[in-house]
């Protein structure tokens, strides 16, 4: 955690002193702190201000932090100010995507003779490459994820509905050690499909359905996501090829990911297969994202992403289609990004498996 002090204070926008921290996953990545609260973090300053029902939790979490508890009545701004004032601090970064506007009228209120400048994307840009025991998580959390799968694929019989599937989704991986899950299960079959982000409905899946899970378990505070469709008995011809045409679009856009490959490059490889066999407009979000201490992290495969790949980033390849009235398809895996191309840490089968 000092390494990850050490480098936000090196890298806060030009005349910043210090950087004061209020989302939840920027407090943990610098300190291990998962409370609430804010954090100080400076060249000579690594301070953690909550109140009485966090302050043993923080003394724990972050021994290379002080902690303050603010007294009854107290604010947070009013304690982080002092801290301030002791290392004549008057020019401070603050997380403009995370404050309230309520929030920041509050802190200018507190420190009037602070200027308030913007931290822009300091420790998100930290946080887009994975160190050992980040990826370490990420692999554990994503092998949960994908024996879950394997799981299901003997589970789910006709007549389930999606909530069902759902359920056993998250109970299983939470039995298993998961923290949680990353983001609210999906299952998707026949004509729900073509909805990219559907809640589990009272549909029962029957035979000829497309079976799509959207799911990640959760360890250390990782995030893992991984997608896979499934085929319940015979499906049509036109559902098959959908299958066929997002596997190939995957599996190339897998094959070009490198270091130094431009992020767009990769979402425009899988997309032109897409358009090119009639879907056009049909794939109609964007190839991935990273994952991290949030599910959806920069940098991503998207047509603006101009960011290269870099090794130790963990992004997701998840092309899709989506008909309405026919159904969707979508396969997605969770990779490492290696000094020569990636690691793969979803191993799922991505064959049509049919049940
Ligand atoms: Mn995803």
């Amino acid at each position: 955690m000092n390494a990850r002090c050490a480098a936000l204070a090196a890298s806060l926008p030009s005349g910043a002193q210090a950087a004061l921290l209020s989302s939840a996953p920027n407090i943990r990545y610098v300190s291990g702190y998962t409370g609430e609260g804010i954090a100080l973090v400076a060249q000579n300053l690594r301070a953690i201000v909550t109140d009485f029902r966090y302050t043993e939790q923080a003394q724990r979490q972050a021994p290379g932090f002080e902690v303050f508890e603010i007294a009854s009545g107290e604010r947070h701004e009013a304690v982080a100010y002092r801290l301030l004032q002791a290392e004549n601090i008057r020019t401070l970064a603050v997380e403009e995507d995370v404050l309230t506007v309520a929030n920041y009228r509050e802190l200018q209120k507190a420190m009037p003779d602070v200027s308030l400048v913007s931290l822009q994307d300091a420790p998100q840009r930290l946080r887009w490459i994975k160190d050992a025991d980040e990826l370490d998580m990420l692999a554990r959390a994503n092998k949960l994820t994908s024996d879950c799968f394997e799981h299901m694929c003997s589970f789910i019989r006709e007549g389930m509905t999606e909530r069902e599937i759902a359920l056993e989704i998250d109970f299983w991986m939470m039995r298993r050690g998961s923290e949680g899950v990353s983001f609210e299960t999906i299952v998707a079959s026949g004509e729900n499909g073509s909805l990219c982000h559907a809640i589990p409905s009272d549909r029962k899946v029957r035979s000829g359905d497309l079976i799509t899970m959207d799911f990640g378990a959760v360890v250390g505070g990782y995030h893992a996501d991984l997608t896979r469709t499934v085929a319940l008995g015979a499906v049509s011809p036109e559902c098959a090829r959908m299958y066929d045409t997002v596997l190939r679009a995957q599996l190339a856009a897998l094959e070009a990911i490198r270091p130094g490959v431009v992020c767009s490059e990769v979402d425009a490889i899988a997309r032109r297969i897409i358009d090119g066999a009639g879907y056009e407009g049909r794939f109609g979000h964007s190839l991935g994202h990273s994952t991290g201490l949030e599910i959806h992290e920069n940098p991503g495969f998207s047509r603006r992403c101009q960011e290269p790949v870099a090794p130790g980033m963990v992004i997701t390849v998840e092309p899709g289609i989506y008909v309405p009235g026919v159904g969707g398809v979508r396969i997605e895996d969770s990779v490492a990004v290696t000094q020569d191309g990636v690691r793969i840490l979803t191993p799922a089968s991505k064959e049509l498996i049919t049940l």
